[in-house]
């Protein structure tokens, strides 16, 4: 891989236990995202460039959750209690190497409002300041793995497109929900379409 550390950043999505095999929303193979990451992080770290990890981080009770009994609004997806602050499930995979990481970023703390991508919530308004931290830095290109390749990745890609920045999938370093049905092939596409280059 020819990287222009000089204007990319890595960014981690999500590299969390509860998104792993035994987890409250388990991916498949969710783990596996771990080693090929951190051979990336060491890399992007060696070359001093930022590597920037996020971390879904809900209260108890989110309005994402199943448990709460609302009702999902079209073609929203609600999902088991995951993630909730302070709890293991939280916490990054203990085999995620956190040393090359230069920026954590949580998302989805406020109790209303959900945040999938890394550059903004899911009212598509309100900014992480993601975008603006890698623009101070003259970055110009975003490598992204993690999880979950259809939604917190996807989202990521998607934002880091519209913000202007070139957009890599780390193929072999993002793994899926799969629901509904066939949203990982779907994720791809989009995100190809939308012009991201699949590594
Ligand atoms: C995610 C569902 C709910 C993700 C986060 O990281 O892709 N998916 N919260
Ligand atoms: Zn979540």
């Amino acid at each position: 891989m020819d990287i222009n550390f000089k204007k990319s950043a890595l960014i981690l999505v999500d590299v969390q236990n509860d998104f792993c095999p035994g987890g409250a929303l388990a991916v498949t193979d969710g783990d596996q995202v771990v080693s090929p990451l951190n051979e990336c992080a060491r890399a992007f770290a060696a070359a001093n460039a930022p590597v920037i990890a996020t971390q879904d981080w809900h209260p108890a009770g989110h309005c994402s959750f199943a448990s709460t009994g609302r009702k999902a609004a079209d073609g929203e997806v609600l999902w088991p209690d995951h993630c909730v602050q302070g709890t293991k499930g939280a916490d990054f995979h203990p085999g995620l190497d956190l040393k090359p990481v230069t920026l954590v970023i949580r998302k989805g703390f406020r109790p209303s409002v959900d945040s999938y991508s890394a550059f903004f919530e899911n009212d598509r308004k309100t900014a992480t300041g993601l975008a603006g931290f890698l623009k101070g830095l003259g970055i110009g290109a975003v490598y992204v793995g993690g999880l979950a390749t259809d939604y917190c990745v996807f989202f990521t890609v998607m934002d880091a497109i519209a913000q202007g920045f070139t957009a890599y999938l780390l193929s072999d370093a993002v793994r899926g929900v799969g629901f509904p049905e066939g949203s990982v092939e779907k994720a791809i596409n989009a995100m190809k379409t939308a012009g991201a280059m699949a590594l």
